[in-house]
């Protein structure tokens, strides 16, 4: 058993999570050295100077010089120990190596967005190479959202108007969850992403041809994945209910009215354009507050989509 391994968190899965646990440990383990350590001293003294006769009267002593030498430069040293041992980890965490991968991210209500150094794009799922430093430029398009890795034991704001990073290397393969850790409205709680440590030729694949679940689901199934994971499902329910945008439930087929009053029929080019340019036909009684998909979705996924609002009855 390694002693310095955190049980109160997901395992470790990059480089300063490591630190983080070393001195979140060593921290918990002094205090619960101190707590049975003065409790002890406490069970002494209560013993050692408890009054034993009616008469006997407390000598009048104002101080120890060395006892309070020893219980002020000993604990000095413990929490100088501490801070350095914080900040060489701080330092560590705040600043990237030179040679890391830049990846920007946006945050919007309620999606997260990467963009790779090659210019594809993703929506709540964030490919990274296994061993390599990756950095985030991150900035908000909307309100305050936070950026928080448990199992990195690492978190920032994400801050409109501003750029925050944050850097880290991946060394676990396999999936990590990401939350927004600032409340940022209603779907704040829906907020998720998933970070995917590839090994360099998965991530190849990724970047040529999209993921492994893009290529390969059936349709409907990935138009089921593309609502829960893409951010459509914060503002379109299934069961009918008016949400920030019109509900999916049975509108395959069935003509609409839109803003300026002009009728429309929901087949697959009208679901397509709804993606890409949201703004394009406005469904009368909603605001045109839907943000664009265009070059967020694969083709599949945006078939995916036509596929399952056909079948949301
Ligand atoms: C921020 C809220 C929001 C998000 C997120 C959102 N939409 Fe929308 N959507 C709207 C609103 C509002 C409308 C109605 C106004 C309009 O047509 O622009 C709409 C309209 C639509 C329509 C037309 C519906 C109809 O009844 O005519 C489709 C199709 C659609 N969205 C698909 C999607 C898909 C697919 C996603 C996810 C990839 C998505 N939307 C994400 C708000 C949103
Ligand atoms: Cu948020």
């Amino acid at each position: 058993m390694n002693w310095f391994q955190n049980w109160m968190l997901p395992k470790a899965a990059a480089t300063h999570a490591g630190d983080v646990d070393g001195l979140y440990m060593f921290i918990v383990y002094l205090t619960i050295f101190f707590f049975f350590f003065n409790g002890a001293l406490i069970l002494y003294a209560v013993r050692k100077w408890r009054r034993r006769s009616a008469k006997e009267v407390t000598p009048h002593i104002t101080h120890n010089t060395k006892m309070e030498l020893i219980w002020s430069i000993i604990p000095l040293f413990v929490v100088m120990g501490i801070f350095f041992w914080g900040f060489k980890g701080y330092v560590k965490a705040w600043v990237p190596p030179n040679d890391s991968m830049e990846i920007v991210v946006t945050a919007k209500k309620w999606v997260w967005q990467f963009e790779y150094p090659d210019g594809t794009r993703t929506l709540n799922d964030l490919h990274v190479p296994l061993n390599k430093p990756v950095k985030l430029v991150m900035h908000s398009e909307d309100v305050i959202h936070s950026f928080f890795v448990p199992s990195f034991r690492l978190k920032r704001d994400v801050i409109p108007g501003r750029y925050t990073e944050l850097w880290f290397t991946p060394t676990e393969p396999g999936v990590q969850q990401v939350f927004c850790a600032e409340y940022c409205g209603k779907g704040h709680s829906d907020m998720l992403a998933r970070i995917f440590v590839d090994t360099p030729e998965q991530y190849e694949t990724f970047l040529r041809e999209g993921d492994e679940q893009v290529r390969k689901m059936p349709l409907k199934d990935l138009g089921k994945l593309v609502y829960e994971n893409k951010g459509c499902a914060t503002c379109h329910s299934l069961d009918g209910t008016r949400g920030q945008g019109p509900s999916w439930k049975g509108i395959w087929g069935e003509t609409g009215k839109g803003a300026d009053g002009k009728p429309y029929t929901v087949d697959a080019n009208y679901i397509r354009q709804s993606v890409l340019q949201p703004q394009a036909v406005v469904v009368q009684g909603f605001e045109p507050i839907m943000p664009t998909f265009q070059g967020l979705l694969r083709e599949r996924e945006i078939l995916g989509v036509i596929e399952f609002i056909k079948s949301v009855k």
